[in-house]
């Protein structure tokens, strides 16, 4: 079949929906109460549609699939619905009786018969994908015009139109402008080719390793698309950054491009993660030095085979010098070297080259310090379609740790932040854990490197720095179990992630709002409480998991449950959770003061001075920069030992909570969703007190005090806990 004929059909297909199993994420289309269908039918009756393409033919199927299960009945497709023409349809007509069958019209500003519609200029601020949403009268018709400088801002506009209607929203006086905070907004697929995910929990692949035929595949594609489009998601690696060289083979460069044909028409593009000795790997020549000509040459030969089957492929992503991932360093060149000279191969094309900073080598040396030590001296050295890829904390994922100090310190080069949405290090899909909260307390995170006000977001979506490159990435938690993420909740951080990246000044309790409106009930009732959940959760993880400051006490293999206790023989130091608490007799944390490592000296006044005192440090972030003696008092008057006491119990307290506020929600959603989560918060429960007791009882054994008497005491015996061989089985 070929891909018209395909695209054809699956737009025809309804969604699978085979009851409340949350395949159709946030799209469910549910049908909304008599009186809000009414209105959403008096606001759209028929349809309009201006321009020809894959994009806008995506946005009008989407709207008729919303309009059916949302209202009951889909509009009318209409030709010409003003006499005369356009040219005699004014905007500034007679004002229209509501109760007048409404119209929605949808095209690019630049179509003959949007332009009249329209002030010259209108659009100007939506730049490339951005839309303008308008109530309008024209011949006495209300008119709700959708329309931006692109087909892809149309269908943007549409499904943000759509979720007005999803969410209760007025439907009337409209006049919403949007633009995109990035240009580039993407997910990143820890996918391998033999359809594993690395650190992904929600089963296989859905790209790599399928029995199916992409025929059968097809609907599925378009839901992953629909879902990205719906919150403005424009592009997707498809393998892991720890590619395989093998990923730049024929084959496997024709099934991109089969998924690039079936997502395009929702604006996602598809790019890939290369490995850097592909050239030697693959390409037969003695090695992959980027300065050598032939090196140059064998990939400006691969580009042009990858562009030659997809248009208009993204770019590469890549991890260099990193964990064991080869590199320009790997021949005495630099990251600068690397990068431009795979940029170099992509120019021709518009394609763009994410190179990440995660740069984690076996040294001496503080973790914390490496990636900004290894790209300041770079900065300015890289070519204009380079980004760097920078993730969102100094070292990795943890539940809390401080922003990169790269993001302000390097301003001659785009930088890009990289979230993980999969919650590698946050209990998997087992957890209930909103990130949004994590995400923006990056994002808002004021480096001062231009003065106050210098956040994180501004200092990479363009607006302090005019680079014109600006991107963000997701590492995504999507895999083939039928609710896409493992946990119904866990849906809300791919959502979240796709809706900051759009616009970061969004908080989280709208997000988290909007999202369990669509995802779930717009009753109140349970949204409030749902709200309260997700908007604590976070917190709570940190609490029960890693307190204070401290990070990386997880099992160095798994990443799952704790382990601070583990040592290894021979091996290196950076993967003990030891190396991190550094917990002995004289206390615990990392001393990253002037007085210790002097990471603080990375970060801009006054942060560095902030961090570099404990008094003065952030409680939540002070076991990150010091290392301090049990009995050290905070400023609440308690000892650090209390204090880390009260955090672990407090967690578990949460959750216990989260639970009971779950079990009133009953009724108030489906059975089958509801009865997952509850199950879901049973585990996260038992397990939020296994951290507790585990670090608890294990610090202990340093500090040599008693768990307040206040506090319940542990379950857990810590021999038994240190015995206890983690199965990771039941978790992919
Ligand atoms: C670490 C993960 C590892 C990834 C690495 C990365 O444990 O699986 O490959 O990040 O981001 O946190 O490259």
């Amino acid at each position: 079949m070929n891909i018209q004929a395909l695209l054809a059909l699956i737009f025809m297909v309804p969604l699978l929906a085979s009851g409340e199993d949350g395949y159709r994420l946030w799209l469910r289309y549910e049908r909304l109460s008599a009186e809000r269908a009414a209105e959403c039918k008096t606001a759209v009756s028929s349809l309009w549609i201006r321009g020809e393409s894959p994009q806008l033919a995506a946005a009008a199927a989407e709207f008729r699939l919303a309009m059916a299960g949302l209202t009951g009945s889909e509009p009318v497709t209409v030709t010409r619905p003003f006499k005369g023409g356009i040219a005699g349809a004014h905007p500034r007509g007679i004002s229209a009786p509501h109760s007048t069958p409404g119209l929605l019209v949808m095209g690019a500003a630049g179509h003959p018969d949007i332009k009249p519609l329209l002030a010259d200029g209108a659009t100007a601020l939506c730049g490339d994908e951005g839309f303008l949403i308008r109530s309008l009268t024209l011949q006495s018709q209300p008119v709700i015009l959708v329309t931006a400088n692109s087909d892809a801002g149309v269908l943007y506009g549409v499904f943000a139109l759509i979720r007005l209607m999803q969410t209760g929203e007025s439907l009337t006086h409209l006049d919403i402008l949007e633009k995109p905070a990035y240009g580039l907004r993407l997910l990143n697929h820890w996918d391998n080719l033999n359809g594993t995910v690395e650190r992904g929990y929600a089963g296989h692949s859905i790209w790599w390793n399928r029995s199916e035929s992409l025929e059968e595949l097809a609907v599925q594609y378009r839901d992953y698309a629909r879902a990205n489009a719906s919150v403005g998601i424009n592009g997707t690696v498809l393998n892991n950054v720890n590619a395989s060289p093998e990923v730049l083979k024929p084959e496997n460069i024709a099934r991109f491009a089969a998924v690039a044909d079936l997502l395009r028409p929702y604006n996602v593009r598809v790019y890939m993660s290369v490995n850097f000795s592909s050239p030697a790997v693959i390409g037969g020549l003695p090695d992959s030095d980027p300065l050598k000509p032939e090196v140059a040459a064998w990939w400006r030969e691969k580009a042009r085979e990858i562009y030659a089957a997809i248009p208009d492929f993204g770019g590469f992503l890549v991890k260099a010098n990193s964990e064991g991932q080869p590199g320009p360093q790997n021949y005495g060149r630099t990251h600068a070297d690397g990068a431009n000279m795979l940029a170099q191969a992509l120019k021709p094309y518009n394609g763009v080259v994410m190179w990440r900073a995660f740069v984690y080598n076996p040294t001496s040396e503080d973790r914390h310090r490496q990636a900004y030590n290894e790209f300041m001296p770079l900065d300015g050295q890289f070519a204009e379609n380079v980004i760097v890829q920078v993730k969102n904390g100094a070292i990795d994922f943890q539940p809390r740790e401080p922003f990169s100090p790269l993001f302000g310190a390097m301003q001659k080069t785009p930088l890009m932040v990289e979230f993980q949405i999969t919650q590698e290090y946050l209990g998997f899909s087992d957890h209930l854990v909103y990130l949004a909260p994590l995400q923006k307390e990056c994002l808002d995170s004021d480096t001062w490197s231009k003065g106050p006000g210098s956040t994180v977001a501004r200092m990479t979506d363009g607006s302090l720095f005019p680079h014109p490159l600006t991107a963000i990435a997701g590492v995504a938690n999507i895999g083939r179990d039928t609710n896409w993420c493992g946990h119904h909740f866990a849906q809300a951080n791919w959502y979240a992630f796709g809706r900051l990246a759009w616009n970061h000044q969004l908080t989280s309790q709208q997000i988290g709002r909007e999202w369990l409106r669509m995802t779930f009930s717009g009753s109140e009732a349970f949204t409030a409480p749902a709200l309260n959940i997700m908007m604590r959760s976070r917190e709570a993880a940190v609490k029960y998991m890693t307190p204070l400051g401290l990070h990386h006490l997880m099992g160095w293999s798994h990443h799952y449950g704790p382990e601070p206790w583990t040592d290894l023989k021979n091996a290196r130091p950076d993967w003990l959770p030891k190396y991190y608490h550094n917990a002995s007799a004289h206390g615990i944390g990392f001393d990253r003061s002037p007085s210790g490592s002097n990471a603080v000296e990375q970060y801009f006044p006054p942060l560095r001075q902030m961090y570099s005192q404990p008094g003065t440090c952030p409680e939540n972030l002070l076991l990150w920069f010091h290392h301090l003696p049990w009995d050290y008092t905070l400023a609440s008057g308690e000892s650090l030992w209390n204090t880390l006491c009260h955090n672990y119990y407090e967690g578990v307290e949460e959750v216990r909570r989260f639970q009971m506020s779950w079990d009133r929600l009953k009724g108030y959603i489906d059975a089958e969703r509801f009865a997952h989560i509850q199950k879901k918060l049973k585990t996260q429960t038992r397990e939020a007190i296994w951290w507790r007791d585990a670090c608890l009882l294990y610090f202990q054994t340093f500090s040599k005090q008693e768990i307040p008497a206040s506090l319940e005491r542990p379950v857990h015996d810590l021999e038994e806990l240190m015995k206890q061989k983690f199965d990771l089985t039941h978790h992919n």
